[in-house]
């Protein structure tokens, strides 16, 4: 059974052993949780990511798919990052948002990774409103089929941990 805890802050600050990044599919940075990931974690990360670019991500990393880094300076072992659909009003992209927390999850079976730290996917830059984000996190990690025994919603503001909060009993 998967723990899910919340968790109010900055996702760069967290102990665990993987982050992940609400990447885009350039792998190479971006504002938000991106940004602050690479700020914090420093250079080492943007190194992982070039060479992934230049050996199986030569397109770049596909929506809904997730792939793992170092984490460099943070207190992890590695970053996983994920890139979220953009939403939109008139196509349903909830599956590719369900996709990332999946993929992710799996990613870190495969490294071993038992405490994993998800910030809200899509619900930034990308526009997925709050509690629909909310909703698919949740909905979609108890679900998962998962060694991981811990993830933590690191969320940046009382408005979006309350939105994750309803969704838990
Ligand atoms: N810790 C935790 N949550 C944060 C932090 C932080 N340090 N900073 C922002 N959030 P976003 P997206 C929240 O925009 O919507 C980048 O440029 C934020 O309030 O980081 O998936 C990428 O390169 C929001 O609720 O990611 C892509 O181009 C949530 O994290 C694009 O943004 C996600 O916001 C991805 O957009």
């Amino acid at each position: 059974m998967t723990r899910i805890t919340l968790a109010q802050g900055d996702i760069t600050r967290q102990s665990v052993d993987a982050i992940v990044n609400a990447a885009n599919s350039s792998l190479l940075g971006g504002g938000g949780v991106d940004g602050a990931i690479h700020r914090r974690g420093g250079p080492a990360i943007l190194a992982d990511c070039r060479r992934l670019r230049a050996s199986h991500y030569g397109k770049g990393l596909p929506t809904g798919q997730a792939v793992a880094t170092t984490a460099g300076d943070l207190d992890a072992r590695w970053v996983i990052h994920t890139v979220g659909p953009v939403h939109s009003q008139s196509l349903d992209r909830s599956e590719l948002l369900a996709s990332c927390y999946r993929e992710s999850l799996r990613r870190a079976d495969e490294l071993g990774a038992r405490t994993v730290a998800f910030p809200a996917i899509s619900t930034g830059i990308y526009g997925w409103p709050m509690d629909d984000g909310a909703r698919i996190a949740v909905e979609t990690v108890r679900d998962a089929d998962t060694a991981v025994e811990e993830v933590r919603f690191v969320l940046f503001d009382e408005q979006a941990y309350e939105a994750f909060a309803r969704q838990l009993p």
